[in-house]
């Protein structure tokens, strides 16, 4: 690996840690000194200014049958980790190891929406959502990652689809949000090729079951963050820091991918497919070439890297150069394999959080406020220039915003309400971003916002609150938030 490869990622690691040190110790949003370059600080009772162009008598419609919806994943609301069937993912081995997730935090409840799915349908229902993103769980699906599936785990997703229908809300399921068979793990996860054949397997049982309810798929949730968080930085399932290993799992995730999409096709369903990937748009942090250059390379590992495998039929040569031709992953790419990961897709789902400013030295600044989550900097324009871009780019392939959010201290006050002033400021600058992207040509179909509910936000644990529905995880009772009631009035306009 080269060296601005090397540096690029350690230092990244460097300031992952150095900012969960920050939250850890309750300063979480803070500018963190020396690796910023004008950093503020963005509670979400403090919303940033709005840079979009929101008309202030709220002139916005979108497209007639706009899907305005909202996201959510199995491990991070169902519960019931033990129930019906399902086996153990990478994810329970990894929460109930110590010292993994914030205050040990596990998914073994969550917002118990395993058992309390109809309640959440009626939410769902009441805020008027058009379209629901939710995952799959492999292990409800088949316990050990092979073999028969399992009919209980597939009758709890035909109810669900069943209540979406019912309701009128059109689904989207994703196949991988995360949580692999722990069963295939101990074989070699995603470092072993065979994870991809067994996904496709797997994903063919869920097609022929559920084949018939379900309109739209997804395939990986975000392979760059298994690839990042899972296997360079560590601090996330299945927690190895392995930058060789990392680059050859990215291979895996996307042939992963491209042999779900043959299994559909070959299913005889009906649905349409594609990858969920969250792009982030790279801005050089100053003039010089230097940042010009090591910008280009960054975006080919934080996007081209997936974007290209599968639009393209081919990995970014300067990514496949900075990697070396005795990297794990160039040298595990087979014959045939890119001619499989690029079947042809049906939609792109983007999930877009933050744009990445990029040093000369191949280090990263922060240019705008954060959230809770200190990866994140709110620049709704990043929505825009990434949605023209990819179409720009890679052409009119329908577009999905499967996730966008911001985590915010939400707390009821003492009448009970749930006052997010700052998500409402976050959405409506980033919905008017997409509008913009729309005006410029983006087809863009659909805007989920990310999540429903408060959920397990993985090595967070339950402290990062990402809802428009509040969970009070001790009752389990749902509220919805100010920004649900605001958004149940943006669907009801179609705009804002
Ligand atoms: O909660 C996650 C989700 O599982 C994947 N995308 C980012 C979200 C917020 O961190």
């Amino acid at each position: 690996m080269s060296l601005l490869t090397r540096r690029r990622l350690l230092r990244r690691a460097a300031l992952s840690a150095t900012a969960a040190g920050a939250a850890r110790t309750g300063l979480a949003g803070a500018t963190l000194a020396g690796t910023a370059a004008a950093v503020s600080v963005a509670g979400c009772d403090s919303p940033p200014e709005r840079t979009t162009d929101a008309e202030p008598d709220g002139g916005l419609r979108f497209p007639d049958g706009f899907g305005w919806g909202a996201a959510t994943s199995a491990y991070q609301i169902e519960g019931a980790a033990k129930e019906d069937g399902r086996g153990e993912s990478v994810w329970d081995t990894f929460s109930h190891t110590p010292g993994r997730t914030r205050n040990g935090d596990t998914g073994d409840v969550a917002a118990d929406h395993y058992h309390r799915y109809a309640q959440d349908l009626d939410l769902m229902r009441e805020l008027g959502l058009r379209s629901y993103r939710f995952s799959i769980s492999w292990p409800r699906i088949q316990a050990d990652g092979s073999g028969r599936p399992n009919q209980r785990g597939l009758d709890f997703y035909r109810r669900l689809l069943d209540g979406l229908h019912e309701r009128g809300i059109a689904p989207m399921a994703t196949l991988f949000h995360w949580d692999l068979p722990q069963a295939l793990q101990d074989d070699g996860g995603w470092e072993n090729r065979d994870t991809a054949e067994r996904f496709a397997d797997y994903a063919d049982a869920v097609f022929r079951a559920l084949g018939d309810r379900v309109p739209a798929w997804l395939t990986i949730n975000e392979p760059k963050t298994v690839v990042q968080n899972g296997y360079i930085w560590g601090h996330h399932a299945p927690g190895h820091q392995d930058e060789a290993a990392a680059y050859l799992v990215a291979h895996h995730l996307q042939l992963a991918h491209g042999l779900a999409v043959q299994a559909l096709r070959a299913s005889g369903a009906s649905g349409r497919i594609g990858p969920a990937l969250n792009l982030h748009p790279c801005y050089p942090a100053d003039d010089s070439a230097e940042a010009a250059a090591a910008t280009r390379l960054y975006d080919g590992y934080e996007n081209r890297l997936y974007l290209d495998s599968v639009f393209t039929g081919a990995y970014p040569q300067d990514v496949l150069a900075d990697l070396g031709p005795d990297s794990r992953m160039v040298r595990g790419v087979r014959d045939g394999d890119l001619k499989i990961i690029s079947s042809p897709v049906d939609l792109l789902a983007v999930q877009y959080y933050t744009p990445i400013y990029v040093t000369g030295g191949g280090g990263t600044v922060r240019k705008w406020p954060t959230s809770e989550a200190e990866w994140q900097q709110i620049y709704p324009e990043g929505m825009y220039d990434i949605l023209t871009r990819v179409t720009r780019d890679y052409g009119r392939v329908p577009i999905t915003i499967t996730e966008n959010g911001l985590p915010c201290p939400d707390t009821p006050g003492p009448d009970g309400t749930v006052d997010d002033a700052g998500r409402v400021s976050f959405l409506r600058d980033h919905f008017a971003a997409a509008h913009r992207a729309v005006r410029d040509g983006v087809p863009l179909e659909s805007y989920h916002v990310w999540s429903l509910l408060d959920n397990f936000e993985w090595a967070e644990g339950y402290d990062q609150r990402w809802g428009l529905v509040y969970v009070d995880y001790a009752s389990q009772r749902r509220v919805l938030k100010r920004s649900a009631h605001w958004y149940r009035e943006v669907i009801r306009r179609n705009g804002l």
